[in-house]
C-alpha cells in the first residue's frame, strides 16, 4: 500500500495512507532512513502498524549536513518559504544557508518577512531584504498576527498545488502562518506528537500537514546548525544567483574568489554589485565543503 511519511522520531514513522488515521511505520532495514515528503510503500502489520519496504524515487530531497553526516529536512518539496521577521534581528547567514540549499537543488523559494506590525525594524529589514529581491527571489512582507486575512490572501495562492517548507529561525513566525493557513493544525500537531509518543520533542519534528490533494506544507524545526558539507564548489557557485553574470570570468579557473588576482567576484564586490556578505558566506561555504571528515 502507497503511503506518505508526514513525520517521523528516530526509526519511527507516521505514514498517511489517505484515510482518517494515519499508520505506525517501521523501516524494515537497520540502515533506512525516510524524510518526511517521502512516498514509501507499505505493509501492514496488525492493527496501526506497518514495515516501510521500499521507497518511491525522490522528486526532490533538501537537505543540510555537518563534517559526519547528512540531516534530511524534507523530500518531494517544489517550494521553499523561507520565514523571516523583522524581529528578533534575523540572521542573513540562515537566510544565505537556506538560498543555496535550495538554489543547489533549483528548488523555488519565497521569502516571507514577517511581523511588520513591529515598525522599528521594518524599514532596515526591508532594505536588507532588497539585495535578493534584486536577484529575483520574491519577498512579501506581512503580519500573521495583526492581519490574518490580509496573509491568508496571499498565501493561499502561493502555495496551492505545491509541497511547500516553511523554514526560518525559532521565533520568525512559522507556526503562527502554518496555524493560518491549516485551519486544524493545532489539533492535528497533538495527534502526530501522540501517534509519535513524542510530546517532548514537539519541536524537533518536521510534519507535513496536507490541505487537500496535491497541496501540503512542511512545518520545520528552528535548528542551530545549517550545514552545507555535502555541496562542492560548482553546486556553490549554481546557487549563488548573484554569481551568476561573472561565471567564467575570474583569471583563475579554480578561484576561489576570495583574494585571488583578477577574480571577477571580488571586483563586483569592490564595485558595490555583490555584498561583502555574500562573498564572506561563500567562502565559509567553501571552506565547510572541504571539511570532509567521512
Ligand atoms: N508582533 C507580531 N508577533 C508575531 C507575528 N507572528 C508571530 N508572532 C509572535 O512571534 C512568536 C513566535 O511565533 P511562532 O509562530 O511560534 O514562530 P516559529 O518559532 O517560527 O514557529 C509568537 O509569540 C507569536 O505570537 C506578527 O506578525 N507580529
Ligand atoms: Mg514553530
Ligand atoms: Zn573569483
Amino acid at each position: 500500500m502507497r503511503a506518505q511519511i508526514i513525520a517521523g522520531h528516530g526509526r519511527h514513522y507516521l505514514a498517511d495512507i489517505g484515510s482518517a488515521q494515519p499508520l505506525q511505520a517501521y523501516p524494515r532495514s537497520k540502515r533506512s532512513e525516510y524524510a518526511v515528503g517521502d512516498w514509501v510503500q507499505l505493509e501492514r502489520a496488525s492493527g496501526d502498524q506497518a514495515s516501510i519496504v521500499a521507497l518511491e524515487e525522490r522528486q526532490s530531497l533538501l537537505y543540510r549536513s555537518d563534517a559526519y553526516r547528512q540531516k534530511l529536512l524534507a523530500a518531494n518539496l517544489t517550494q521553499l518559504i523561507v520565514v523571516l521577521a523583522t524581529e528578533p534581528h534575523f540572521s542573513e547567514d540562515f537566510l544565505g544557508r537556506a538560498l543555496t540549499a535550495a538554489g543547489a537543488i533549483d528548488l523555488p523559494v519565497q521569502i516571507v518577512l514577517n511581523k511588520t506590525d513591529l515598525a522599528t525594524h521594518l524599514a532596515s529589514s526591508q532594505q536588507r531584504l532588497a539585495y535578493y529581491a534584486a536577484l529575483g527571489y520574491p519577498v512579501h512582507a506581512l503580519s500573521a498576527k495583526t492581519e490574518p486575512a490580509q496573509v491568508r490572501d496571499l498565501l493561499q495562492p502561493l502555495i496551492t498545488r505545491h509541497i511547500t517548507l516553511l523554514i526560518g529561525q525559532s521565533g520568525m513566525g512559522k507556526s503562527s502562518l502554518l496555524n493560518l493557513l491549516v485551519p486544524d493544525a493545532q489539533a492535528l500537531t497533538r495527534e502526530i506528537s501522540t501517534a509519535l509518543g513524542s510530546g517532548k520533542h514537539t519541536t524537533t519534528t518536521t510534519r507535513l500537514y496536507r490541505l487537500n490533494g496535491d497541496t501540503a506544507l512542511v512545518d520545520s524545526p528552528g535548528f542551530q546548525e545549517f550545514g552545507l558539507h555535502h555541496l562542492s564548489k560548482s553546486q556553490l557557485e549554481h546557487a549563488f544567483a548573484d554569481f551568476t553574470p561573472y561565471r567564467g570570468a575570474c583569471k583563475f579557473h579554480n578561484c576561489r574568489h576570495a583574494s585571488e588576482p583578477g577574480c571577477a567576484i571580488a571586483q563586483a564586490v569592490k564595485e558595490g554589485r555583490i555584498t561583502p556578505q555574500r562573498q564572506q558566506l561563500f567562502g565559509l561555504l567553501l571552506h565547510e565543503s572541504e571539511v570532509q571528515l567521512t
